[in-house]
């Protein structure tokens, strides 16, 4: 088993819908695509955005994510819209790619430098020129993506477990660190 992985994600207070989704797919020989998405507003029609974008996240797990993220903003013209960032692991050779669309946050908990940007836009609406970034990991990394329903300051939080099972962490980032204003997810996937 390459990677172990844990989410965790609520609904903005008061409603009963969340409009950030996640796409955990693995493909081929020991590769994971990993999504995060955040549709905009929330509720149903955020949702809608949301899933539809996963839909072809999950469809298509082989393709390049500048390929699926063109796709979905495609997919999303008749919705509200989503941000989302997309990363790739291949198990075998300890590589990965990352390429995100807006808002979306990413921390990696690793001895390389792992620090992934994204490009300001909109799925949907308004598509940046997409800036693919790659690396390459130690066996034990953790990645975490989360949505902006997460305050991003438990990337400087020195007592942080971040070696914590991928679950737990992933509970405990919601936990401690999810604004109840928002929609909110953390993924957090490992990989050996
Ligand atoms: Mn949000």
């Amino acid at each position: 088993m390459a990677f172990e992985w844990g989410t965790a994600c609520r609904p903005k207070s008061g409603q009963s819908v969340s409009g950030d989704t996640f796409v955990i797919e693995p493909f081929a020989d020991e590769q994971l695509l990993v999504g995060l998405i955040d549709g905009l507003g929330g509720g149903e029609e955020a949702a809608l955005a949301a899933n539809a974008a996963a839909e072809v996240f999950r469809a298509h797990p082989t393709y390049t994510p500048t390929d699926l993220l063109q796709q979905a903003h495609v997919r999303l013209h008749s919705t509200r819209g989503a941000v989302a960032a997309l990363l790739v692991l291949s198990g075998g050779s300890r590589q990965a790619i990352y390429v995100g669309v807006g808002n979306i946050g990413a921390q990696v908990y690793s001895t390389q430098s792992i620090k992934p940007i994204s490009k300001n836009g909109i799925l949907g609406y308004r598509m940046p020129q997409l800036l693919t970034l790659r690396y390459t990991y130690n066996s034990g990394d953790t990645f975490v993506l989360f949505s902006d329903g997460v305050s991003s300051r438990f990337a400087l939080e020195t007592t942080l477990d971040s070696s914590a099972a991928p679950q737990e962490l992933a509970n405990i980032l919601l936990h401690n660190y999810g604004k109840t204003t928002d929609d909110a997810t953390v993924v957090v996937v490992r990989a050996f």
